[in-house]
């Protein structure tokens, strides 16, 4: 069959933003608007002709089709293998982990993450390289000035392809091999816990948990680990069939899109654990009994105790984290004696340390944790290692994040998002704010000294590449510090992030609620910002 040429025109911003590019259902539904992206992939990863591509999404509303278009975009275009999972079904993590089992030249992921779904909200598509991980910014850059110059791209006119049957078939001489999307992820979660230990502690019916899926593509992952594999009681999966509208929710673990969860492990009666992950994934939220787990304390945590796990018996060798995590990990590196990297927000960042060795663990605030094992965050792995965790350390939860405060003090944290804020008066902030960095080093607010105030720009270690305006970071003597920060996942409008942090040593005021023992910062990085003048916000709409 020969390739169709069809003549197509640029679309205005196709600019891969903190994790792809992300928009609205119906934008992605325009004609041509999903192929311009596509072949500016083919067009400038040269490596896919003639090589293997995994193409795979969270099953959101759009998946199925986009996939098809992709498989004949891809044949057209000389691709000679392409894996999927069954049903268009790929969690991130698990397309990470296909990349670099079978050593195929990238894959392309289809999600908007945490994003709700549906006709009318949002899709999303990324690359991910050879290493598995989110391309980095120079080849995202190479992708998007493609999409500003293209004129056709190419297609077959072909039925679509069975992707519900496991097994081989062919498309215009391209090997489509339909891949069970759980079998090699389990697989290798298995060679990193003790899964026997896990096991154990499920059996022993003095420990209730819950994992809530949040109808999104982790559904069958979890069921088929923490139920099939480990023995958890059925029904220790909550809301595991993915629905293309993820039932109508916002897949975002967190406490308040995940509160039947927080609800489930509060009170005397609390569940011993409760664990979420996102849309594709590759987030985690953590709860104890009555306790919240910050993902950077959860990212100290893990670090601390890694030796206690088969998959990092041996130590580890670096940490990293993004700039507005707290400096929770740094505590524990300078202990272990480790280097930390703190990286602009976005995991590709961590790509090239994970690559060079220099890292095992790294993790964001925003609900991501990692390891060298895949090369994008992992939701379900994060619930494994603490699963792990408690069956060696026999401990609650809250028992064994009060430890680590003892030992390496407390980093209390929270972040305030102001969403869907309007753009200009977003980036008119951000312009007032670094405006006033170079007059705030000495200053006293609210009783604190500023160290340090900079519009924060980071240099890869490995490869010298630059990346600027990541974000204004304010840091006071003690270790206090504020972050403001424009998402860049969002897709209508602006989302303001806040991040607040500060320490406390004493463990006798461990104990206080967050949002108290930081309301004088919280005031501080209001009246900086000007944020109700400027957004005509009073409160964030959302405080993690
Ligand atoms: C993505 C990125 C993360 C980033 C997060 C938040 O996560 O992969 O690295 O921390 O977005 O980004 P922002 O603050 O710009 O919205 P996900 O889970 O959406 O792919």
């Amino acid at each position: 069959m020969e390739p169709q040429i069809i003549a197509t025109t640029p679309f205005d911003g196709q600019r891969p933003g903190t994790s792809g590019l992300r928009k609205k259902v119906k934008v992605f539904q325009q004609p041509g608007y999903l192929e311009n992206f596509v072949q500016a992939i083919f067009d400038t990863q040269t490596e896919l002709k003639g090589g293997t591509l995994v193409v795979g999404g969270d099953g959101r509303y759009f998946n199925r089709e986009a996939i098809q278009t992709i498989l004949r975009m891809a044949s057209a275009n000389g691709v000679s293998r392409i894996l999927v999972g069954r049903g268009g079904i790929f969690s991130t993590p698990a397309v990470s982990c296909v990349i670099r089992k079978y050593k195929t030249q990238g894959g392309i992921v289809l999600s908007a993450s945490h994003n709700p779904g549906g006709p009318d909200e949002d899709f999303g598509i990324k690359f991910n390289a050879a290493n598995g991980g989110p391309a980095s910014e120079s080849v995202t850059n190479a992708i998007y000035e493609r999409t500003r110059t293209i004129d056709r791209y190419l297609t077959l006119d072909a039925p679509a392809v069975d992707l519900d049957t496991l097994g081989s078939l062919e498309l215009d001489g391209t090997q489509i091999e339909v891949l069970d999307p759980v079998a090699d992820y389990a697989e290798l979660m298995e060679s990193l816990f003790d899964f026997n230990a896990i096991h154990q502690l499920f059996n022993s019916g003095l420990f209730r948990m819950r994992f809530d899926a949040m109808h999104a593509v982790t559904g069958p992952y979890a069921t088929e680990i923490l139920e099939n594999r480990l023995g958890a009681a059925p029904g220790t999966v909550m809301n595991g069939i993915p629905k293309e509208d993820f039932g109508g929710g916002h897949p975002d673990p967190n406490l308040v899109h995940a509160e039947e969860l927080v609800e489930l492990t509060s009170g005397p009666e609390g569940l011993d654990f409760g664990a979420a992950s996102d849309g594709d994934g590759d987030r985690n939220m953590i709860l104890g009994k009555g306790i919240f787990v910050t993902p950077s304390d959860s990212l100290a945590i893990l670090a601390a105790n890694a030796h206690l796990t088969p998959g990092y018996r041996s130590g580890i060798r670096g940490i990293a984290r993004s700039m507005p995590t707290s400096q929770a990990a740094n505590r524990v590196a300078d202990l272990m004696g480790i280097e930390c990297f703190e990286t602009p927000t976005g995991w590709k960042f961590f790509g090239n340390l994970l690559d060079a060795g220099r890292i095992t663990l790294c993790g964001e605030e925003s609900f991501g944790t990692g390891s060298d094992h895949v090369r994008e965050k992992d939701g379900l792995w994060a619930v494994l290692f603490w699963l792990n965790l408690l069956a060696v350390r026999q401990q609650s939860v809250a028992d064994i994040v009060h430890d680590h405060w003892r030992r390496f003090g407390r980093n209390f944290y929270t972040r305030h998002d102001y969403e869907a804020v309007d753009l200009a008066a977003a980036e008119g902030l951000m312009d007032h704010l670094r405006l006033l960095l170079s007059g705030l080093p000495g200053k006293q607010l609210g009783g604190m000294t500023v160290g340090y105030a900079d519009d924060f720009a980071y240099t890869d270690p490995i490869d010298g590449s630059i990346s600027e305006h990541q974000g204004v970071r304010i840091g006071f003597e003690g270790g206090a510090r504020i972050v403001f920060r424009l998402s860049g996942t969002g897709t209508a409008g602006a989302t303001l992030r806040v991040y607040l942090e500060c320490f406390e040593a004493d463990p006798t005021r461990h104990d206080q609620d967050t949002q108290e023992a930081m309301r004088s910062l919280i005031l501080i990085a209001r009246e900086l910002a000007q944020i109700e003048e400027r957004t005509g916000r009073k409160e964030p709409d959302v405080i993690t």
